[in-house]
């Protein structure tokens, strides 16, 4: 069972903690796909994507106490200052210490914001060391994964429900063959090494995006762009092409499992050498021991 964010928890407050708390099993955020009544993003499995909760969460906190600021203010002015309770209103126009406060207040408040901001985007944009490299490459409509050091490349495209249907029978468990979000061929990456993805297309504008990984590019048809992740908790996570592409743009999804570095070398070895149902055995069996341990890690008592 996942930690409520701190957006989570604002909104729980706001709205009534007894009716989210109802809720509360279903509202914690999904791992690597959405779950009914989400709210707030994905789990974060990156220092990046912790990051980016933790900015969302403090400029939601600036946000709240603004708006409750300016709604308290509007409701005492209402009522101090009606016709019944003020008949004769002063004719005041400037005052020098309002003036200075209400443009100083607010430039500290935006460089509260633009501090934390900023330091998010420097690390967004500086590159650890890769420990792997993926080109993505996107297409009308599915998605092509290159790792060109290791000389292997994956194309994925995304199952209909009947395949689903056969990827259960299989022995794949359900949730992680979500509808609209799983792929006949998965790729996978090592857990805690630096990936740098660099994505390109070759026909229109895609975006590459994992929401777990904090991780959104565009796939420019005739330029590489580049995004990279740190993906510190073995798991199975999607992401969608997220620029409106044309017809299938909401049915090339991407998935991305993260595992051993040593399932990572056996799937590497068995893409190479072409063994299909050596690939498959390397994915279920990684599959099955993931759900093992959400099972162990449900069954713990929370918090
Ligand atoms: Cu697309």
């Amino acid at each position: 069972m996942m930690k409520r964010s701190l957006s989570e928890r604002m909104l729980a407050a706001l709205f009534g903690a007894s009716a989210m708390g109802v809720a509360a099993g279903q509202a914690s955020a999904g791992s690597g796909q959405p779950s009914p009544k989400q709210l707030s993003f994905q789990e974060a499995v990156t220092p990046i994507m912790e990051e980016i909760v933790w900015v969302h969460d403090y400029v939601n906190a600036i946000i709240f106490a603004i708006t409750a600021f300016v709604l308290l203010l509007m409701l005492y002015v209402m009522w101090r200052f009606s016709e019944k309770r003020n008949p004769t209103p002063s004719r005041t126009t400037h005052n020098t210490v309002v003036e200075v406060l209400w443009t100083v207040i607010p430039i500290l408040i935006l460089v509260a914001i633009a501090i934390p901001s900023f330091k998010l985007l420097f690390h967004q944009y500086n590159y650890p060391p890769p420990d792997l490299t993926v080109k993505a490459i996107g297409h009308a409509w599915n998605w092509t994964h290159e790792l060109p050091d290791q000389g292997v490349s994956v194309d994925s495209v995304m199952l209909q429900d009947n395949e689903r249907e056969e990827a259960i029978k299989g022995g794949m468990p359900a949730d992680q063959v979500p509808r609209n979000l799983a792929v006949d061929n998965e790729v996978l990456v090592p857990v805690n090494k630096v990936v740098h993805v660099l994505v390109t297309s070759t026909d229109v504008i895609h975006n590459w995006t994992i929401p777990s990984f904090g991780s959104k590019v565009d796939a420019v048809p005739g330029r590489i762009t580049a995004t990279w992740f740190k993906a510190t908790k073995e798991g199975i996570y999607f992401g969608q092409c997220s620029e409106l592409c044309g017809k299938d743009h909401a049915f090339m999804p991407i998935a991305m499992r993260v595992v051993k570095e040593q399932v990572f070398n056996d799937w590497v070895a068995a893409v190479k050498a072409r063994d299909r149902r050596k690939v498959r055995e390397i994915i279920r069996n990684a599959a099955l021991a993931l759900a093992q341990q959400r099972k162990t890690a449900d069954a713990r008592p929370i918090r």
